[in-house]
């Protein structure tokens, strides 16, 4: 029988937030480990490594922060950079700082049990070993379980299949083949238009259309790398203090408050200017319903313009939900690809997809005949990770049951009946409508400053009072109605899979105000934490 290692910690996964974690704990001087299915650090850049995956948050952003030297070292060379330059530069930093040997990969953690009478963690994973941990980190990423589409199995499918999910890591070629692309979501809208170059034929079975806004992503110059590289610290504090957590225009203008001409020339500038210009042209576009719709009209105007066929512009415009409700996506020539000949938009609504054959997708008034299909049809968001395994807190009470009508937490990190467990980036905070990165920073921060004052109490655990998650349950549900964000059918609401209990589980307030609740339970003594 093998030996039960005890430890300090342990922390599951090696995304961004799972290596700052480990790169802080190991400063902290504690005896942890960290585990992570893949061979290599990256999360969920490790897996979705598809045609065209690109960030829509600035490369400047979506970066660390912590460490002035990587901030010097490391340069970007585009403003929205793609996959390949996130995931060289998440090993950069693993390499940097020494990460990997605090991990063991290709490891997957099966169950995380709570010891009552011991007080710790049991940790149990796929390679037969046990470890004891007083705390269990959970850096398991919202997105990190790709959604089982309702016309599986897949499998049934004998051409080539793809995930996009789970991309191999070796070149595809679509040259000369029929493709399938199921799913425009954020995922979708950045293969098409890579697809399309290659491709013989491509099929694009669209349910729901999204919204896109030109992304018109721009190199870097040496003399813009230099100037960015001596601002870095501005930079940062913007970011920290912005709703976003990252840099971004903000307009303290409503909709309404100028005259429409002026309106309307603002919206040129921002689909001009690309990005996501359009959230800092106006102040009020998530929560107010008509300007929300004129501005979603302005964009249905421009999907007209591009596409030349109407019959498909009238197919790909987005109807019966606020724009920005849905992750408002950003491509490079999403809708011009619907101008080739090879391209073929498939719409879906009053015709399911029924179920895949041999060589075929089957929709109810078609068949589809293809050589290679490609899945991307999103994921179990927020909630799927951490359900996908074995995780019981006291009492032996499973997470699943907890969760059985919707996710509760407390600030996201934390839940009552789960002592020393902690989530980084979990449900009800603002991960997905915060920059992730400043998100895992501040998480992480937050975190190790309690593991800290637990130990200098000479405590050992730590629970929230149901109480207090309550309350905070309650900020998130009350914050949510403000906005038009839970009004459409999107995996932020948990509408997109089958069950699934519904409801908003994201921190609508902003990054800034997130941090200032963090940081005042923490002045005040982390008063909702009862610790013995
Ligand atoms: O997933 P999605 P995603 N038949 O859930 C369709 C992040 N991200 O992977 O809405 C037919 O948005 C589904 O249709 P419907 C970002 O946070 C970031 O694209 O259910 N279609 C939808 O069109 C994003 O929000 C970046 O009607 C089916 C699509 O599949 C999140 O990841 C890039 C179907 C799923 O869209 C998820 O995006 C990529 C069915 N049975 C992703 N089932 C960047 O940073 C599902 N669909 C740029």
């Amino acid at each position: 029988m093998k030996s039960i290692r005890k430890l300090d910690a342990v922390v599951v996964g090696a995304g961004f937030g799972g290596m700052y974690m480990a790169y802080k704990l190991r400063e902290m001087g504690l005896d942890f480990v960290g585990f992570e299915a893949a061979d290599d650090v990256g999360g969920v850049w490790y897996w979705n490594r598809y045609p065209g995956a690109r960030c829509d948050l600035m490369s400047v952003d979506y970066s660390y922060g912590f460490s002035r030297e990587i901030e010097q070292e490391w340069t970007w060379s585009e403003q929205f950079a793609a996959q390949p330059e996130i995931l060289a530069y998440a090993k950069f930093v693993a390499d940097r700082l020494n990460l990997r040997p605090l991990f063991q990969f290709e490891t997957r953690v099966v169950s995380a049990k709570w010891d009552d009478d011991r007080s710790l963690w049991i940790v149990a994973t796929d390679k037969g070993d046990v470890f004891e941990a007083t705390y269990c980190i959970m850096a398991t990423g919202p997105l990190s379980v790709p959604k089982e589409p309702e016309f599986g199995p897949l499998s049934n499918f004998k051409g080539e299949l793809y995930r996009t999910a789970s991309w191999p890591k070796e070149n595809v070629s679509f040259e000369g083949k029929r493709v399938g692309l199921i799913g425009t979501g954020s995922t979708g809208i950045q293969v098409v238009p890579e697809v399309a170059k290659e491709a013989k034929e491509l099929y694009v079975f669209q349910r729901t259309p999204s919204f896109t806004m030109p992304m018109r992503n721009t190199k870097f110059d040496d003399e813009f790398t230099s100037e960015l590289k001596r601002h870095y610290p501005q930079i940062r504090s913007v970011a920290y203090n912005s709703p976003l957590g990252g840099v971004r225009p903000q307009s303290t203008r409503p909709y309404f408050s100028i005259p429409l001409e002026q309106r309307q020339s603002l919206m040129e500038d921002a689909w001009k200017q690309g990005g996501l210009a359009f959230l800092g042209t106006f102040s009020d576009l998530l929560i107010n319903e008509e300007a929300n719709e004129e501005v979603a009209e302005f964009v249905r105007g421009k999907i007209r313009q591009v596409v030349k066929d109407p019959e498909t512009a009238e197919k790909l415009i987005p109807r019966g939900y606020p724009i920005f409700a849905r992750r408002p996506c950003l491509d490079t020539h999403y809708y011009e690809a619907f101008n080739q000949p090879n391209v073929h938009l498939i719409d879906c609504i009053g015709n399911e997809i029924e179920r895949l054959s041999d060589n075929a997708v089957h929709t109810q008034n078609e068949t589809v005949e293809l050589d290679a299909l490609i899945i991307a049809t999103g994921f179990d968001g927020m909630t799927g990770a951490l359900l996908n395994f074995e995780v019981t807190g006291k009492g032996g009470l499973p997470l699943a049951d907890k969760w059985a009508d919707g996710a509760s937490s407390y600030l996201g990190m934390m839940m009552h009946g789960f002592p020393n467990m902690f989530l980084i980036c979990g449900p009800n905070g603002p991960a997905v409508l915060a920059n992730i990165i400043s998100l895992n920073e501040q998480n992480v921060d937050w975190i190790c400053a309690l593991i800290d004052h637990i130990s200098e109490t000479g405590q050992h655990c730590f629970e929230v009072t149901q109480e207090a998650e309550d309350q905070w349950m309650d900020e998130v549900r009350s914050l949510a109605e403000l906005t038009l964000v839970s009004k459409a059918k999107t995996w932020y609401t948990g509408a997109n899979i089958q069950g699934k209990p519904r409801g908003l589980t994201v921190y609508t307030g902003g990054f800034k105000r997130y941090r200032d609740s963090c940081d005042e339970i923490a002045a005040k003594g982390y008063e909702p934490l009862v610790l013995n």
